[in-house]
């Protein structure tokens, strides 16, 4: 940690109040740029007791910059891990109220659930399969509170990896039987496909996604709680929507999922 609590409070307002506002602001490590990575995550951590203390709760849990189409895309070539909130949940089918977001971008993903606890370190693909009670095909809304969706790593970590509104279909599966590395995405806006990927574009398998999370959190003395759901990351790059648009991803094995942007 290189910066006293204040700062990480004030920082961790700045963004939080951007993102309820709605307004894009300069990146913090462009006033702050001794910020390290851990710094990042305790600015997250601060936003989350921020939304907790009003009453919400965390909702899920994702990876983010897991597909070298995302980290080409961004510029950052690390995993990333962020929260979901009870509020950035959205039906499948739903309208997405543009208003309320800067700059949306909307990604296909590979979700988990999981019926144990996951802990690192070590944990690997194996580990995450045998505590994976179902997978569900989602939609990611994310929305970076900074000018022009561009950042560095512990900017983008400390505004918790652009969250903002996420859809999750309604075909549960086990994985018995599938292969979620050859499992296709097909992603069409305005009934045009825009963007299509497998699943081992996720670090070579979306699981892998999770395990790193469940390694990350050990270093801090966390574990992933049984039950959790989880987003393994954009296995495609991002795609920019509009007030006017319509989204539907249709995976393979795992129906579709879809959302109007008004
Ligand atoms: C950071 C969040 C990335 C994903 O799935 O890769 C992410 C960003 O690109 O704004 O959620
Ligand atoms: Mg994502």
């Amino acid at each position: 940690m290189t910066i006293d609590p204040k700062t990480i409070d004030s920082l961790a307002e700045y963004l939080e109040s951007a993102e309820l506002e709605a307004r894009e602001v300069v990146k913090i490590t462009d006033a702050h740029p001794q910020l390290t990575l851990d710094d990042g995550y305790a600015i997250q951590a601060a936003i989350r007791a921020r939304k907790q203390a009003r009453g919400h709760q965390v909702a899920g849990l994702k990876a983010g910059l897991t597909s070298r189409a995302k980290m080409k895309q961004m510029g950052v070539e690390v995993p990333v891990f962020g929260l979901l909130f009870d509020y950035m949940s959205i039906a499948n089918g739903g309208e997405i109220r543009t208003g309320e977001l800067i700059h949306p971008k909307v990604e296909a993903e590979i979700a988990f659930v999981l019926k144990a606890p996951l802990r690192g370190p070590g944990c690997h693909v194996g580990a995450v399969l045998a505590a994976t009670d179902f997978v569900v095909p989602a939609v990611e809304i994310i929305d970076s509170r900074y000018e022009n969706f561009r950042f560095d790593l512990v900017s983008v970590v400390a505004d918790n990896t652009s969250s903002s509104r996420f859809v999750v279909g309604s075909v549960a599966r086990g994985i018995e039987g599938m292969d979620l590395r050859t499992l296709g995405m097909v992603m069409e806006k305005n009934g045009e496909v825009v963007a299509m990927a497998a699943g081992a574009a996720v670090l070579g398998h979306p699981a892998e996604a999770i395990a790193q999370l469940a390694n990350h959190l050990a270093a801090r003395g966390e574990e992933i709680p049984a039950g959790s759901y989880i987003m393994s990351g954009g296995a495609t790059e991002a795609i920019p929507v509009a007030a006017g648009d319509s989204i539907q991803v249709r995976f393979q094995d795992l129906g579709s999922v879809s959302m109007r942007f008004v």
